[in-house]
Formats: structure tokens, sequence, C-alpha cells
């Protein structure tokens, strides 16, 4: 009985496991601030479990279950506070209104 409880157990965790999948997603951050902004929003997207801005590389590592969301909703939620996701372009007015360090012209 325990052990069957026991296989039961393992057997979800390898389930919730499955369910999450981490892509990463080339994005035009400059900075710190970027970062912040950046992680902040994936911290508030459904479906997102975890998200990492890379600021040399520009690169975002996001966790996200399956089950709730994908890649180009992720993508678009960058879009969305003004940064580009890979082939996906940042919305102007969102750009327009990042802080002037953050824009891809300044560097
Ligand atoms: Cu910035």
């Amino acid at each position: 009985m325990r052990t069957l409880l026991i296989l039961l157990l393992t057997t979800s965790a390898v389930f919730a496991q499955k369910d999450v999948q981490t892509i990463t997603i080339k994005t035009s951050a400059v900075c710190d601030m970027c970062k912040e902004t950046i992680e902040k929003e994936m911290s508030f997207t459904k479906g997102v479990t975890a998200a990492t801005l890379d600021v040399k590389t520009a690169i975002l590592t996001v966790s996200y279950r399956t089950t709730r969301t994908d890649p180009a909703t992720i993508r678009k939620a960058v879009n969305k506070v003004g940064y580009d996701a890979d082939d996906s372009p940042a919305e102007p007015k969102a750009y327009d209104n990042l802080h002037h360090c953050c824009k891809k012209e300044s560097h």
C-alpha cells in the first residue's frame, strides 16, 4: 500500500514537470532597468512560472505551463512593455514610453 502511494506521488510529480516548458527569447533589452521591467511583466503573465533576463546577451529564459500559455503569448507580453521578442517587434507606443537609456537606438 505504501509503495503504491509513493509510486502515485512520483508519477504526478513527473506529470507536473512535463507540463512546464522552458524557452529562450532574444529581446531588445539593454540594461538592468529593462531586465526589471521584463521580469516584472513576466511575473504578471499568466502561466509563466519563472523568468530571468541576461542583460549581457539580452536573452530571456522563461518557464511556463504549456496548459496555460504558449511562446507566442509570452513574446506578445514582452512586446507590450516595449521590447522586441525574437521576430516579434515591440509595440511602438510602449517603446516610445521607455526610458531613453532603454531604447535600442541609444546603444
Ligand atoms: Cu533599460
